[in-house]
Formats: C-alpha cells, structure tokens, sequence
C-alpha cells in the first residue's frame, strides 16, 4: 500500500461523573426561637447537663445536644482502645516537654484511660468528640467549641485535654519516639479539662504554646464564656457504661476568649489524659490526632451532578462524533445528565435501540441497546450529595467484530460530603467480551482498578475504572479541594495498520 492507512475506531464506553458539594457557612443565623424550653445550663446554645440527651421537646431545634438530629456543628470523632491494645504514653512523658514523650501501647490506668462508650442515637461508640459552629450572641456571631469524653473508671478526678497542633505528624513528629502525635509550634493551644472532688467542680483552662512553654489563656466565668458538667446519673442514654463521672463535656465561646479559629486553618486534634492538674504532669492516655473538621451542615447549600453515556463515538477519518443516546434534556452536552442543588433527588434517562453508526450497517459501531441513566441526590441525614450513573450496552460490535461483547454495563457512583469524597464502581461488569477474536475473562471493575491486557494482533484494549469527585470544607474563607482521581471508565480499541 502506498499509504499508510490508519482505522481509529473509538470508544465503546465512556463514563465521567463530576460531583460536587458545596455546603456554605451561613454568616447569618436565624435568632433562637425558644430557649425557655431548656431549663438547665447553655453556653452557645448547648445544653451542659451531663447528659447526650435533647431535654425539651422538639421543635425548636435550639438548644443542642450531642443526639440534636441533624447535628448542626461540624464534628470530629475520636475512638480509643482500653487495655493492652491501647496507644498510651510510656512513663516519663511530661505533659510539657515533647522531647520526654515516648508513644507505645499498653494500659493506662482505668481513672486515666479514655474508652469508647459514646454512642450517639446508637452509632458506633466513640471516647470523644469535638463540635465547632458559630452561633448568634446578642445579635453578634461567635464562635463556638464543644468538646466530650468518655473514661473507664471514676476512682479519681478526670484530667483531660484537647490539644490542637498546626503541624502535620507525618511531616512534624512530636519526637523521635512518639512520630504518632504533632510537634508543637506557636500559636497551638490546649484545652484542659480538670475535676475535683467526683465531678463536683469542674475547671476548664486554655494555654497557648509559645514556642517553649504553655502560656495561659482567659475562658472568662464559667456560666457566660463556657460551662462544663460529668455525667450526675449514674445511666444516661447513650453512654454504653453505668457509672456517675464517666462522661464529660464542655462548651467554650472561642471568640470572646482564646480568640476565634480561622475556618482555613489546619489543625491537628488530638486528646489526651494528665495523671494530674499541673502541665508538668505526665500523660497517660492518648487518641490518635485527627485533622479538625470545620464542615458546617448545609444540605440547602450542596449540589450533586453528573452525566453517562452508552458510547461515543469519534472517528476523524470517517468524521464521526456521536454520543449516544442523545442529549437528556436537550441541554445536556454528554449524553444523559442530572443536577440536585439543595436535598432531594433528580433522575434522567435515555436509550436508543438497534444502533448503527455510521448507518447503514454500522460499521464502525453496532449495538442491540445503548442505555444511559444520571441520578444526583442530595441527601441532608447522610450530609452528602451523589450522583449515580448507569450506562449498558448489549449486543455490542465494534468495528467489524474487532471487539464484541453481549453486555457491557457501567456504573458509576461519586460521593461527596463536606469533607470526604469516594467513587465506586460496584456493579460494573463486561459480559462474553471478545477482542480481536480472543476471548476476554469477564471483568468486575472496582474502584480505582485498572487493568491492562495485550490482545493478540497488537491491539491494545484498556479497562479503567476510576473517579473524579470533589468535597469541600473550610468553606468560610479559602476552600481546600480534595481530589480523587478522575472517573472514567472505558473500553478502548486502536487498531493501527498497513
Ligand atoms: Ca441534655
Ligand atoms: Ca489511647
Ligand atoms: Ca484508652
């Protein structure tokens, strides 16, 4: 041949989802309806009782507690082992010299030790948690922390802390024997939480580090600027143990005392326990750190959307490019799409049978069916936003019988809340698939696989599977986007020749 002749015949499937959840921090809160209702102690419009429980009847949503269905504040959870599994330090760790910690595993003293007995509405238990939101005072937004703990044992006094680092552990150990926990640098700060006497006084204090020491902070008067309380009943629903003293929890205007925490700002949480009050104590137990979530719940503010195609179709020599089936709705630039701003769910679908591309005969591509489908929801008790995609082809000759397939199916899911993102392709599946004469073992994708096979001829034919979604957090100033890798997933033939 005196030319070189070059067939490209494309793509049989091509999947692409682009999920995004934007949950927006509302400057502007509605003033607080009803707050008689609760007689107990509030700081930040938070019931301090001692107790996981909303105590008056709701509506109003306000004041909270950990069980407030949707909880309204950004949380971060920390689990805790007890026994001779649990991540402790070793003895001779000074609450306030780094250089002294060393982190291993073993018991802490059960007085001491931090266990998982949280267990909100019936959720897995948890041995802390920490809440962050702003909430109106007087007409001014504040912003506001709630911290709670759990413990194994009341025999002596609760001596716990929240400690918030700006350096991240994999980069910044806190020693060469505790790479598990953050270095210090200026500007972190330490949240204590101290009892005496059984819980009958409680004390909360703030330090910052300033580069070599802790150096106190104002919380103001407890009842105004923060207020604290153990749990005075010995059973309270939710916590998975019986015992007065085992459950702690605070609630701190950060605004009016250590001063507000810039939503962008990273910061590592971690909670630990002091054999005593004196930051020159040793610590005993600790949790692992966990990056502070600032995520405001704002399903009204998320958007869920994404798009499948069956096939498309490109192919410069013959002038080809086609995707099918058609555009649903007509606005639609890649096949089949759907869009959610706000909770609910928005479904589209399309199909188009007996396909023949270029007709007649279809040379380049046949096809029994080519189907496409697009839901996007947004869903405010699981606080994400999801766009599922569904493409099938049946019945499917690619160029002449180069590749052919009974069934070729794709499902695409993308996943984001406030702060993760996750793709799956679970549900996936190629059915009696033949390339270039050679049959193919049918293939499950799953998420993120990727194989590659060498069909005889020189033919390459790829299988990929992955996605592409974004989640937002630190919404308030400098969004952070996380990224998964991108979502495709396609089967590609490239015959070259002679
Ligand atoms: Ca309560
Ligand atoms: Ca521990
Ligand atoms: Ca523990």
């Amino acid at each position: 041949m005196k030319t070189t002749r070059r067939m490209a015949a494309g793509i049989v499937l091509r999947r692409l989802l682009i999920i995004t959840a934007v949950l927006l921090l509302l400057l502007i809160g509605k003033p607080v309806a009803n707050r008689v209702t609760f007689a107990g102690a509030t700081v930040g419009s938070f019931e301090i009782d001692g107790n996981l429980t909303v105590d008056h009847p709701a509506p109003p949503a306000e004041p909270i507690d950990w069980n407030s269905t949707p909880f309204p504040a950004a949380l971060t959870t920390f689990t805790d082992a007890t026994g001779t599994t649990d991540n402790i330090f070793g003895q001779g760790s000074k609450e306030d010299d780094q250089s002294t910690w060393v982190c291993t595993t073993g018991s802490a003293p059960p007085k001491d030790d931090v266990v998982s007995e949280i267990s909100i509405n019936g959720a897995t238990p948890v041995a802390g948690e920490i809440a962050v939101r702003f909430f109106p005072v007087g007409g001014m937004q504040k912003q506001f922390l709630y911290t709670n703990w759990s413990r194994l044992s009341n025999n002596g006094d609760a001596h716990i802390d929240y400690e918030f680092n700006q350096a991240d552990p994999s980069t910044n150990p806190a020693s060469p024997g505790c790479p598990q926990l953050p270095r210090r640098t200026p500007g972190d700060f330490l949240i204590s939480f101290d009892t005496q006497n059984g819980g009958a006084t409680i004390t909360v204090s703030a330090f910052t580090w300033n580069g070599s020491a802790f150096m106190p902070l104002s919380v103001g008067n407890q009842g105004l600027l923060w207020d604290a309380a153990v749990n005075t009943a010995a059973s309270i629903t939710g916590l998975t143990v019986t015992g007065t003293n085992l459950f702690g929890e605070l609630a701190l205007n950060v605004s009016d005392t250590i001063g507000t925490i810039p939503c962008n700002k990273v910061l590592f949480a971690s909670m630990k326990t002091r054999a005593s009050t004196s930051l020159s104590a040793e610590v005993k137990d600790r949790t692992r750190a966990e990056p502070l979530n600032f995520t405001i719940f704002n399903p009204a503010g998320a958007n869920a959307s994404g798009n499948a195609f069956g096939a498309r179709i490109q192919d410069t020599l013959l002038g080809l490019n086609q995707t099918l089936p058609a555009a649903t709705p007509a606005s639609c630039t890649q096949g089949v799409c759907s869009s959610q701003s706000g909770p609910g769910s928005t479904s589209n679908s399309n199909q188009v049978l007996n396909a023949a591309v270029p007709p007649p005969g279809g040379a380049v591509l046949k096809a029994n069916v080519l189907s496409a489908s697009s839901t996007s929801t947004v869903d405010p008790p699981t606080n994400t936003a999801t766009d599922t995609g569904i493409a099938e082809s049946a019945g499917v000759n690619v160029v002449g019988g180069l590749v052919t397939a009974d069934v070729v199916r794709g499902v695409a899911t993308a996943q984001a809340s406030g702060f993760n993102a996750s793709f799956s392709s679970a549900g996936s599946a190629f059915k009696n698939l033949v390339v270039n004469g050679a049959p193919m073992n049918n293939v499950n994708p799953t998420v993120r696989s990727r194989q590659l096979c060498q069909a005889p001829g020189a033919d390459r034919v790829e299988f990929s599977a992955c996605a592409r979604s974004s989640g937002w957090r630190n919404f308030r100033r400098r969004p952070r986007c996380q990224h998964d890798p991108g979502s495709h997933y396609q089967l590609v033939s490239d015959r070259r020749g002679d």
